[in-house]
């Protein structure tokens, strides 16, 4: 038996591409939202896997993208900066076709860095099995990889060959975490995030994007053996409170018990959830909103 191994590993790549999806795969929970709007995630969420011989904490980031604006310029900080702290980067592709500019860019942040990179081509249960070849081959050219896996973090298909490629990679190391802990993230902001994720689900164009959400009240209902949870959501202008709260409150309703359901596996009992919608004049461009949402930059 080696020693024990130990490690941080930064999940890159641009929006879209699958990060979340293979940090809750790997962990076999819904730990970082996801959605198919680019952008959904937006801080820096760590993601703890144990294994018998090492512990992973995996970092998922907001994706890289050309930033247009103070707060998308602060995802992509979130993004990069996470880069400087890891062991091990594993930088995701999208093996559908056409997307290999985008990545091409993508990657070119790697550019002199002296940590170890791992590229996983994501999403081949979307691409015939031909077609990978020629795509590995691609990928070669275009960087310096410790390995190049092709997986599909929704059906775990090629996962633990990755896995495996990690902890080969992984420096020698203490556990850092409980054996039993998933993430970093305290209940309340999982909470707050399943929220946002259904906004993702159920509304458009630029509303998910105004949103924020706060959790005003996280408590325990002994007697009625459940947990009591008051939520706000955010929004920039009174159109978009209109929007979501919906005709006859429907779409509340609709975002309200789709996101229980979620809380109530995650907490393992029933939650009461009670949802608020409030307006926060273009919090997005107010530093000191952006803040108090949980959006601050962690260093200057
Ligand atoms: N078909 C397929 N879809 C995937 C796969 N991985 C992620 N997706 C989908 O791609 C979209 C973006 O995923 P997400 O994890 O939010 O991407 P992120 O922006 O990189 O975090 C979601 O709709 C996912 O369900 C995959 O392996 N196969
Ligand atoms: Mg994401």
């Amino acid at each position: 038996m080696g020693e024990f191994k130990s490690g941080f590993v930064g999940l890159l790549g641009v929006a879209n591409v699958g990060k979340s999806t293979l940090m809750n795969q790997v962990l076999g929970e819904k730990v970082s939202i996801t959605s198919p709007k680019p952008q959904t995630t937006r801080t820096r969420i760590l993601g703890i896997l144990t294994r018998p011989a090492s512990q992973m904490v995996f970092v998922d980031t907001p994706g890289l993208h050309k930033a247009h604006d103070p707060f998308n310029r602060l995802l992509v900080q979130t993004a990069l900066s996470a880069l400087r702290e890891v062991d091990v980067i594993c930088f995701l592709v999208d093996a559908a076709p056409d997307s290999e500019d985008t990545h091409r860019a993508a990657l070119q942040c790697l550019h002199g860095t002296p940590k170890p990179v791992l590229l996983a081509i994501n999403k081949i249960d979307l691409v015939r099995k031909k077609d990978l070849l020629p795509l590995i081959d691609h990928y070669r050219r275009l960087g310096e990889f410790e390995a190049i896996v092709p997986l599909s973090a929704l059906t775990g298909d090629g996962v633990d060959r990755l896995l495996a490629e990690i902890e080969r990679l992984l420096p020698k190391g203490p556990r850092y975490y409980p054996e039993d802990s998933l993430t970093d993230q305290p209940e309340r902001a999982l909470v707050a995030e399943m929220v946002r994720e259904k906004v993702f689900h159920f509304t458009h164009q630029e509303i998910p994007y105004a949103v924020a959400v706060t959790v005003e009240r996280f408590q325990e209902d002994e007697v009625h053996g459940r947990i009591v949870i008051d939520a706000t959501i955010h929004v920039e202008r009174e159109s978009q409170k209109a929007i979501l709260i919906g005709k006859d409150g429907h779409m509340l309703k609709q975002i309200g018990s789709t996101a229980r359901l979620d809380m109530e596996r995650l907490l393992g009992c029933r939650v009461y959830l009670g949802l608020f919608v409030r307006v926060q004049k273009n919090w997005r461009r107010d530093p000191r909103a952006r803040a108090r949402f949980g959006y601050a930059p962690e260093r200057s």
